[in-house]
This record gives C-alpha cells, sequence and structure tokens, in this order.
C-alpha cells in the first residue's frame, strides 16, 4: 500500500546509533549502525552486522532488567535494527561499573587485566565527545548542574543492580561481565521524574570474557585489532539465545573465527551450552520457533 514506510524525522545521530521521532509522543525510534569508533571515534570503521545483533541483545537484556524492577527505556522491537524507546532526557554522564581490572583502568592504575575488584567499582565521566568523555566527581557534577544528589543516588542504585543481574545472567552463559557502560535519563510522567536506564547494553559498552578462556567477547576485539569481532558479538547473541536466523548471522561459532589470537582459544563454546540458561527459556523476543 502506498504509504507504507513513511520516511522518519530524525532526531539525533550518535556514532553507533540514530534515534527518530517515534510514532506516539513521548516515545523515540532508536536504529542500531554497524558504525563502530574507538578512542573518542579516533577508530572508525564498521562491524558487519553489528547492528542487528546490538538491537537483540539490548533487547533482551533490556527486558530481563525491567522484568527485575529496573525502569528502562526500551518499549518494544520494531525490526532487525530499531526498537521503541521512551524519549528520555539523557543525563550526560558515562556510568562505568567495573568488576575485574581492564581497559583504561588498568593502564591507570597499572593493575593487571583480569584481576579482580573485590566489589563493583562506580566511575563517573562526563559524556562529551569534544572533551573526549573526561572523569567527572561528584561535585562537578552538582556544581555544573548536571544532576541533582537524589538523582545520583538513584543512578548508583540502579547501576549496581544492573551489574549485579547482568554480572549473573551473563555468567548462566559462560561470559564474565568484566566492566560495563551505562546511561540514564530522565523520564517524564504527570509532573513526576523517573531515573531510567537507557541507550544500550551490548558487546559495544561492555567488556565480556568468556569464562573458561578468558576470550573477549566484546568491543575490545575491534578496538584492539584482534579479529573475529563480528563473530564475537555472534557469540553472545548466540550464547543468549537471540542470535537472529538470517544467514549472515548464522553459522560458525566463536572459536571458528580468524582470531588469529586465540590459540588456545577452543573453548569458547562448550560452556555455552552447558549454561542453565534460565533467561534463555523464555526470550520474549520474537519467538524464534515455538
Ligand atoms: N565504554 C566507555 N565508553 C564507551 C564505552 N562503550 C565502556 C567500555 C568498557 C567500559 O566502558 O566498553 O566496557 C570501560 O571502558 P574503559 O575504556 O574506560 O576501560
Ligand atoms: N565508542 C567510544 C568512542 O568512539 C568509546 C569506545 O567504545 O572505545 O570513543
Amino acid at each position: 500500500m502506498s504509504a507504507k514506510n513513511p520516511p522518519k524525522t530524525p532526531i539525533y545521530e550518535g556514532k553507533a546509533k540514530k534515534l527518530f521521532e517515534g510514532p506516539e509522543p513521548g516515545t523515540l525510534i532508536q536504529h542500531f549502525k554497524d558504525d563502530a569508533t574507538a578512542f573518542n571515534a579516533k577508530k572508525k570503521g564498521t562491524i558487519q552486522g553489528k547492528g542487528i545483533i546490538n538491537n537483540k541483545i539490548s533487547e533482551f537484556l533490556m527486558s530481563r532488567l525491567n522484568d527485575m524492577g529496573v525502569p528502562t527505556h526500551f518499549i518494544r522491537s520494531l525490526n532487525m535494527r530499531e526498537q521503541l524507546v521512551r524519549a528520555v532526557e539523557i543525563i550526560p554522564l558515562e556510568i562505568i561499573v567495573r568488576n575485574y581490572a581492564a581497559g583504561s583502568f588498568a593502564e591507570r592504575f597499572g593493575a593487571f587485566e583480569g584481576e579482580s575488584l573485590g566489589s563493583p567499582l562506580m566511575e563517573f565521566c562526563l559524556k562529551d565527545d569534544r572533551l573526549g568523555d573526561p572523569f567527572i566527581a561528584e561535585d562537578h557534577i552538582y556544581a555544573f548542574g548536571i544532576a541533582q544528589p537524589e538523582e545520583i543516588d538513584e543512578v548508583r542504585h540502579y547501576a549496581l543492580r544492573v551489574n549485579d543481574i547482568l554480572s549473573g545472567l551473563f555468567y548462566g552463559h559462560g561470559i564474565r561481565l568484566i566492566d560495563l557502560k551505562l546511561e540514564f535519563g530522565r523520564y517524564y510522567e504527570g509532573e513526576g521524574e523517573l531515573i531510567v536506564l537507557a541507550d544500550e547494553i551490548s558487546p559495544d559498552t561492555c567488556r565480556l570474557w568468556d569464562v573458561t578462556t578468558n576470550d573477549k567477547l566484546d568491543k575490545d576485539r575491534f578496538r584492539r585489532d584482534l579479529g573475529g569481532t563480528e563473530e564475537a558479538y555472534r557469540e553472545v547473541a548466540r550464547r543468549l539465545g537471540v542470535l537472529p536466523s538470517m544467514n549472515v548471522v548464522e553459522t560458525h561459532a566463536f572459536d571458528a573465527a580468524p582470531a588469529k589470537k586465540a590459540a588456545k582459544g577452543k573453548a569458547a563454546k562448550p560452556t555455552a551450552k552447558a549454561a542453565p540458561a534460565k533467561a534463555k527459556a523464555k526470550s520474549k523476543t520474537k519467538p524464534k520457533k515455538k
């Protein structure tokens, strides 16, 4: 029929996603791209099929979090690359929760990657590409009027809860959650304001290591030119039971990847099968078959 897919009104384009006006007031369409950047966009590239995979993974994880009482912006999946989300006012902070030393933390403090931090450690960065997302202290957050203390209390509470829930969920699928980056927004309802989890949760925003081999199943493969990036993203989706069944994203397990350095990594997939996968059974994403 004629105007089946009317052009959408673009609202914002980020490095990995685009936002369009949603079909109803207070909603947005979040579109996942294959574009990948690292080091504050100094490194740019494409991870084939990433948008589709991240859309699925993020939908799955946000839905599980919603089930567990964490308010999120996610409403429902629309298609392979798009999901409907609540329009929120993003708090311009990147909330990083770390369980193990890695990345910039390991560099800064001379820690070994993979060293346990004992208990989760939270860091705040200002979400500002021009400034390179610098660290920001809580005092700065209040002094600059970025958020109120009560809001930061909630952000902290939810960030720890998300980390806790996801650490367990991933572990059940043979994946260790090393660290993750979260973003929160303000959702206005009547005169009330609700802090909700926004953005995405995916291998772009989490460090995910295989529990037995320590193989990296996340964007570090792209950042560090390790090879096998697409396969790693697919492997995460496969283990979570949300791998879209389309020919491009089917087939080979992670250990078949051309990852030059996965020399000893023959075990990336067996653990997945052994996983109890409590979440898998009720994956409300597109009943794969029924
Ligand atoms: N992150 C930070 N900025 C953008 C993203 N995606 C995520 C990384 C990693 C965590 O935050 O993917 O999971 C910590 O990153 P870093 O580089 O500070 O160690
Ligand atoms: N995506 C961010 C950037 O382009 C950070 C990262 O993921 O490394 O800088």
